[in-house]
């Protein structure tokens, strides 16, 4: 906690380090009430920084120094300054050793950074600057060492003792004490380190790499989970090929493990050849985890592993570069999960969560570069704009360069700096040199923020047959910039013929058609505030399809009508484009009826929305997966993310009355469906595989639909799913058509079964928060207020806070936003309790509240209140501090 300013720290201030650690050599003595960190630190003089010896400043922070020593001269305390961030000492020689021993308490770290426990086992989360909470040291990741560590500790309670690298040694100590030593050869950033000491049981694979030397395999879990790895395993398997296959990367270690902890503030770490899970991203089996939690675990398992190379081997210079590594793995974990599983339906998902949620984000007041130009903490900036955004940047680079391309660039990226902390710069440099092309406007994609609209209009010219395409672009004015460049924006378009082909592509000025027929889809570059392209040899005026599989981060508008809309959802040759279609139909729709509810009039739905969704439903030649999509409406947050003042009530009774017109119309087409594909869940056995995630999809959101009917035979088949089903994806939903239907009684009965059952499973019951909490039904605040004092819920364990409070602010919308207010006092006070315990959550906790612009005058005035009540109720950390005060500028 700060009681003094906090500091900025500017990207154009960056140093090099005044010294290097070529070793470290740590031993920790972990005890039920304090530990023990020795380190020996082998050092020198950056040669980079010139001659003379400054004062070396060491990074610490809550560690009680018991001991330092400079090359085997102890330091007494006239020798050295200790502040609450830093030791100072003043080293004598270009080269030499120093060694420190702190005290910490990890039985008592609720932040969840640093050293901590998670129930009995200890474990650690260094990124971005844990590591200094564990001891004294230079915890910048251009600071790179190799690392020998030793623990010691209760042979009883802990037998497993795990850290980064190979174990080199293991053995009884004294007391009933044993001991283990690793040693990570690769020299890395202090953020990779990682510790487990726990009663820990494992299961154990090899994978044998195209080298053909094996790597042994270990997830390790508490015993209770050990039938739950087989899919991260097989994930993990499924990755490290697909890495070799794709990128030609193979793992390096001889053993690669992952520990799976159930207090974790992140999804995941990637800590070099230990990663450490948040349980709920390792443990899945169809009992007890969905489909979307099957999937989620297959993309955090590729997502760690990929880091290997794309983190750890070629780090990051300093945070500001943090999407280095971020965005690029993003994109290659989406790239894998896309050939896993439906590369369209992988694509439709990332996009929609990325306009819904990281587009708010970027029109906020903490929108920000994908390369920040300043934080005040770090851990603030694990954002959708690093990661997701950062993504998009390096799928434009792919689609700019092309398949081949891209991948010379990654070739020469990894080669040029295997063993180096770069920058973004770099990346792209390494792009450009193997391609021999200039990125420099690019690059503006990293250092300016905002989500850039792409206005598009055509002209047709029957005589010269020519169609014309003209691209505006412009982008909003953000915190950190009010006037933008120009923007590169690759855009992949097709042009549709009145058949619904796609007609051959060829610009004015590119001369007669070579042997080859013109491309059908090709990609243009938009580089200019205004530039038009024409097309030639086009022989009646086209539909275009624009912006294929969202080929750049952009807010496209063209004029089209509803007829134009339902053309391309049925005939437009890009599946990405057929849902784009559906979804701009329905928010065209939607839209009219929040008009209509804003007027006070009686809402009419145009019914070419049910011609369209019946259409797409009575397809069977569609993928089920496809047509589910289709079927799911625009979210109420993507509907509040595109208007100029949302109206909250407005938009949700706008979009239950289109549902409940598509379920009411629609009614036998959904029942068909809905019972054909019961019954093939229930004859064959569950399989976590795209086909049946498709048809469970299909299922699930057909029930949801035909309960709105209210009929008695859906209650029916929705209590048959609820009790007879395999699988937690089939249960779950059953659940929360339930809980958001008008049955009282079956409801809380099945409420009641459920928690029984699942009583012992913490992520199941995370589900059983979830579910509750997101029921838009009146009252979901005391709802929400009431299940905070059941006995599976804790405000100290992240997922938990996540489940019930995360899922009230972020997904009821019309509760939360509640007019009388009590939604924002609810979460500010929340968020102070939770300032105290733990900083990263409670800072993330807050987003819904720093959204205000977006609301009527009346809700600004609460939500800002809330907000100012925040920042005057004491001692705030620094992301409390660094989000509310930005919140409110
Ligand atoms: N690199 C970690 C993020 C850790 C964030 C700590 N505040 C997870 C990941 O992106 O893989
Ligand atoms: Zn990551």
């Amino acid at each position: 906690m700060r009681t003094e300013q906090p500091q900025v720290i500017y990207l154009k201030d960056y140093q090099a380090p005044e010294y290097l650690i070529d070793e470290t050599h740590l031993t920790f003595e972990l005890f039920e009430d304090h530990t023990l960190v020795h380190a020996q630190l082998v050092m020198r003089r950056n040669p980079a920084r010139g001659a003379g010896l400054p004062p070396l400043v060491l990074d610490g922070q809550q560690l009680e120094l018991l001991r330092a020593a400079l090359d085997d001269r102890e330091l007494q305390a006239a020798d050295y300054q200790l502040d609450g961030d830093s030791l100072t000492v003043q080293p004598q020689a270009e080269h030499f050793t120093l060694d420190t021993s702190v005290k910490i308490h990890p039985e008592s770290n609720t932040a969840l950074e640093g050293l901590y426990k998670s129930g009995k086992m200890f474990c650690t989360q260094c990124e971005a600057e844990g590591f200094r909470k564990i001891t004294y040291y230079l915890d910048r990741p251009d600071v790179m060492s190799s690392f020998t560590t030793t623990v010691i500790a209760e042979q009883h309670r802990y037998p497993v003792l795990l850290s980064n690298g190979n174990p080199t040694g293991s053995g009884p100590a004294e007391d009933g004490r044993h001991w283990a030593t690793w040693e990570d050869p690769f020299k890395k950033p202090a953020y990779l380190f990682a510790l487990v000491a726990g009663d820990l049981w494992c299961v154990e694979d090899t994978f044998t790499r195209q080298s053909g030397r094996d790597v042994l395999l270990r997830i390790y879990v508490e015993p209770e989970n050990l039938d739950k790895c087989d899919h991260a395993m097989v994930s993990l398997k499924k990755s490290m090929r697909w890495d070799e296959e794709v990128y030609g990367r193979e793992y390096d270690l001889d053993i690669f493990m992952i520990v799976a902890v159930n207090d974790f503030n992140m999804g995941a770490m990637e800590n070099k050849g230990l990663n450490i899970f948040n349980s709920s991203c390792v443990l899945a089996r169809a009992e007890t985890a969905t489909d979307a939690a099957h999937q989620r675990v297959e993309g955090v398992v590729a997502h760690e592993y990929f880091h290997n190379w794309s983190g750890n081997r070629v780090t990051c210079r300093d945070w500001f570069q943090l999407s280095l590594k971020e965005g690029f793995t993003v994109f290659r974990d989406a790239e894998f999960s896309a050939d896993m599983n439906s590369r369209t339906v992988k694509r439709i998902e990332d996009v929609a969560y990325l306009r819904t949620h990281q587009f708010a984000e970027d029109a906020g007041p903490m929108a920000h570069p994908v390369r920040p130009d300043s934080f005040i903490e770090i851990s603030n900036f694990y954002t959708l704009t690093v990661y997701e955004k950062g993504a998009e940047v390096v799928r434009m680079v792919r689609t700019l360069l092309g398949a081949d391309g891209f991948r010379k660039g990654s070739d020469l990226y990894f080669e040029r700096h295997d063993g180096q902390a770069v920058t973004t710069d770099d990346f792209i440099k390494a792009m450009e040199d193997a391609n021999g092309v200039d990125f420099t406007q690019f690059k503006r994609w990293y250092s300016q923020a905002g989500t850039p609209r792409l206005e598009v209009s055509e002209a047709y010219d029957a005589a010269a047959q020519t169609y014309s395409l003209t691209f505006r672009q412009s982008c909003p004015p953000t915190p950190d910039k009010a006037e933008k460049l120009p923007f590169v924006i690759p855009v992949e378009l097709g042009l549709l013929d009145a058949a619904g082909n796609d007609l051959p592509l060829q610009l004015a000025g590119e001369g007669a058609a070579t042997a080859a027929e013109p491309a059908t889809s090709r990609v243009l570059s938009v580089t200019e505030a205004e530039q038009t392209f024409t097309f030639q040899g086009i022989q009646a005026k086209p539909l275009p399809s624009l912006l294929r599989g969202f080929s750049a981060p952009v807010k496209l508008s063209f004029p089209y009508d509803r007829d134009q809309l339902m053309f391309l959802m049925q005939h437009d040759s890009d599946g990405f484009n057929r849902w784009e279609a559906g979804q701009q139909l329905a928010v065209q729709v939607l839209q009219e009826l929040i008009g209509q509810h804003q007027r006070g009039e009686a809402l009419k739905l145009d019914q070419r929305l049910i011609t369209a969704l019946g259409t797409v439903l009575g397809n069977p030649s569609l993928d089920p997966a496809m047509v589910a999509e289709m079927l799911s409406l625009p979210g109420e947050a993507y509907l509040t993310e595109i208007s100029q003042v949302a109206d909250v009530d407005a938009i949700h009774a706008a979009r239950e009355f289109a549902r409940q017109q598509i379920a009411e119309q629609l009614f036998d087409a959904l029942w068909a469906r809905y019972q054909a594909h019961r019954e093939a869940s229930r004859s064959t056995a569950y399989v976590a595989s795209a086909e049946h995630f498709a048809r469970r999809s299909l299922q699930n959101i057909a029930l949801s639909y035909l309960m709105l009917s209210g009929k008695p035979h859906v209650l029916e088949a929705t209590l048959e799913q609820f009790e007879h089903c395999d699988n937690m994806t089939e249960r779950l939903t059953a659940l929360a058509v339930l809980v958001n239907s008008p049955f009282q009684a079956e409801r809380a009965k099945a409420l009641e079964a459920f928690a029984e059952h699942f009583k012992d499973n913490p992520l199941v019951m995370d589900q059983w928060f979830s579910v509750q909490a997101a029921s838009t039904l009146p009252g979901g605040l005391a709802r929400v207020k009431a299940l905070m004092q059941h006995p599976a819920f804790t405000l100290k364990n992240p997922n938990k806070v996540r489940a019930l409070i995360g899922a009230f602010a972020g997904q009821n919308l019309v509760n939360f936003h509640a007019a009388d207010g009590s939604g924002y006092r609810f979460l500010a006070d929340l968020v102070i309790e939770l300032n105290a315990l733990n900083p990263q959550i409670a800072s993330r906790q807050l987003a819904p509240l720093t959204r205000w612009r977006k609301y009527d005058e009346a809700r600004q005035a609460l939500m800002k209140g809330e907000l100012e009540r925040i920042l005057a109720s004491g001692e705030l950390s620094s992301d409390v501090y660094e989000v509310v005060s930005k919140s409110l500028a």
